[in-house]
């Protein structure tokens, strides 16, 4: 079987696990204690006889997955119409709070422009939650920026959502153990650039013109750039770093800001040494667990492959065989291109 093959499982897969397995954590406000979180990943969950329920996070990327397996290409309006039907048929995976109202209005209104429900969110301003980046792995080689407007208009959960996408991404084209660190570093700083300085120019379009059409309410104090560079300087720390400085960097909400850097952050410092440590590493950071280890396992899961996701997660978590197969359609799709 193709190397790339076993990547894009890993990534599927790996995003999947760390739902599953970080969703027994979800909201608690401390960093978690090593043992504990690894008593539970590794011994508690064998007693387990039903399946680890996925959540939210595993079950819109399943619904994007659909879309893009059954239109065999990129389409916003057929994405939005899986989130609406997967949404209304398990409403009870533990979604935001107020992304449901956004389905509610594309299903009740079916608008031409299927972003306006999102636009109007939180007066206006959007969401910066980090739900359009904990959903985004399957498109990481297609479109980041138009899937997470279905949802997330606000600037920072849409920059959140590239940069996960980025990351996904450029974990496909690296092979273990070889992961450079800083160049990966600077190569997302790079992207991040980019992104916030078109959020500068679109903000101040905005001011000249009252209305700029781009959904922009930027908050100019958050700066991923700011963030992402600030991985080197806590990397160099080793072994030596405690998780609270990490916490205190980047935080571990459900604001994107926070979670998708805390998720890149985790791949960084344990990926190197094995899938599961990266997983266990971002549920230890506490807050939005089971989002921030589904984002570092897409990228874990990215670099080593699903081989190296462990047997004992693989046959406890719902939904890993049908992970596989829609990884391998996209494959074929992939191939096909
Ligand atoms: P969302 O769009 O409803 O955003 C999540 C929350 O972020 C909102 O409910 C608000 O509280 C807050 N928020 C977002 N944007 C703004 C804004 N502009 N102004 C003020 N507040 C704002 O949903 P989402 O899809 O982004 O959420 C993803 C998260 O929800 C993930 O952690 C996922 O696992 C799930 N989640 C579930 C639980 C649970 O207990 N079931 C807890 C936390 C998160
Ligand atoms: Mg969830
Ligand atoms: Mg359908
Ligand atoms: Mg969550």
């Amino acid at each position: 079987m193709s190397r790339m093959l076993h990547k894009f499982r890993g990534t599927l897969v790996g995003a999947l696990v760390g739902d599953c397995l970080g969703s027994h954590y979800e909201g608690v406000p401390y960093i978690l204690p090593w043992r504990e979180v690894t008593d539970y990943t590794l011994t508690k969950i064998k007693d387990k006889k039903e399946p680890i329920p996925y959540t939210d996070d595993t079950a819109m990327t399943r619904a994007i997955c659909k879309s893009l397996t059954e239109q065999k290409k990129y389409d916003n309006r057929s994405m939005a119409q899986e989130f609406v039907e997967e949404f209304f048929r398990e409403p009870h995976r533990g979604y935001g709070a107020a992304v449901g109202t956004v389905f509610k209005r594309l299903q009740d209104e079916n608008p031409e422009d299927i972003t306006l429900p999102a636009r109007c969110q939180f007066d206006g301003q959007g969401s910066y939650g980090n739900g359009a980046a904990m959903r985004i792995s399957p498109v990481a080689l297609l479109n980041a920026r138009k899937n997470a407007l279905i949802t997330h208009a606000h600037i920072n959960g849409v920059i959140g959502a590239i940069l996960q996408a980025e990351a996904v991404f450029k974990a496909l084209l690296l092979e273990p153990p070889n992961l450079d660190t800083d160049k990966f570093i600077d190569q997302l700083i790079e992207v991040a650039e980019k992104l916030e300085k078109d959020k500068e120019a679109s903000s101040e379009k905005k001011e000249d013109s009252g209305h700029s059409g781009i959904p922009s309410h930027p908050n100019k104090t958050v700066s991923y750039v700011k963030k992402i560079k600030e991985m080197k300087e806590l990397l160099s720390k080793g072994d030596a770093l405690e998780p609270k400085t990490v916490v205190e960097t980047f935080g571990n909400g459900i604001r994107a800001e926070e979670a998708v850097p805390a998720a890149i952050f985790s791949f960084l410092h344990k990926g190197k040494v094995s899938f599961d440590e990266s997983i266990n590493y971002a549920i230890s950071l506490g807050g939005d667990t089971d989002t921030i280890a589904s984002m570092a396992g897409a990228i874990s899961g990215a670099y080593w492959g699903v081989n190296e996701v462990p047997e004992l997660w693989k046959s406890k978590c719902e939904g890993v065989e049908e992970a596989i197969e829609f990884a391998n359609k996209i494959y074929e799709l992939h191939e096909q291109r």
